[in-house]
């Protein structure tokens, strides 16, 4: 397994449409393994594949995480597509890897369903309220080149981004 490197906003590859995955294998499940990796390092809830720099439909999640009371319930889902969404909406702070240090208020649908395919290509759906249905929706967002600042006014979003660009120039 391998520790994958974290693009961060405002990198134009995060605004990258990923393509769908063609066939579930060997490749596609040693991604997955090393993007899990990845995840419980950062430490995260979710990872989708762009953020590592590959623009696959693909995503990993596990709300629970390693080291917790509960088992992990890690989750990886391959070529997702939302077919329901609830009337009600709730409002997270949500966080990204791709967008360090920065948190904001989103609102999403409460509830949704989502097919995808599984580790052994085998379609599946998946039902999640909670924190889950937030953390689905944030990663298929990923996938469609969409970051949680896209959710905010152009004046928020565009604060975040300024500082980001600073703290990369301090860096570099
Ligand atoms: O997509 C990502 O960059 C992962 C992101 C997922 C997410 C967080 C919050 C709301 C929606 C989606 C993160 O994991 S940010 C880190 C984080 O939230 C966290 C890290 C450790 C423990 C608990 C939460
Ligand atoms: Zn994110």
């Amino acid at each position: 397994m391998a520790l994958l490197p974290i693009y961060t906003a405002p990198d134009p590859l995060l605004k990258t449409i990923s393509t769908p995955v063609e066939k579930v294998d060997d490749e596609i499940r040693k991604l997955v393994a090393d993007m899990f990796e990845t995840m419980y390092a950062a430490p995260g809830i979710g990872l989708a594949a762009i953020q590592v720099g590959v623009p696959k439909r693909l995503l990993v999640m596990d709300v629970v995480g390693k080291g917790k009371e509960e088992p992990p319930q890690p989750l990886a889902l391959i070529n997702p597509e939302i077919t329901w969404v609830s009337d009600d909406d709730v409002t997270y702070e949500e966080g990204c890897l791709s967008v360090p240090e920065h948190y904001a208020d989103v609102v999403r649908p409460a509830e949704v369903e989502v097919s995808y395919l599984d580790l052994d290509g085998q379609p599946q759906q998946l039902r999640a309220d909670g924190l889950l249905a937030i953390c689905v929706q944030h990663e298929i967002d990923h996938l469609d080149g969409i970051l949680f600042l896209d959710h905010l006014s152009a004046l928020k979003r565009n604060m975040i981004l300024r500082k980001l660009l600073k703290q990369k120039k301090m860096a570099s």
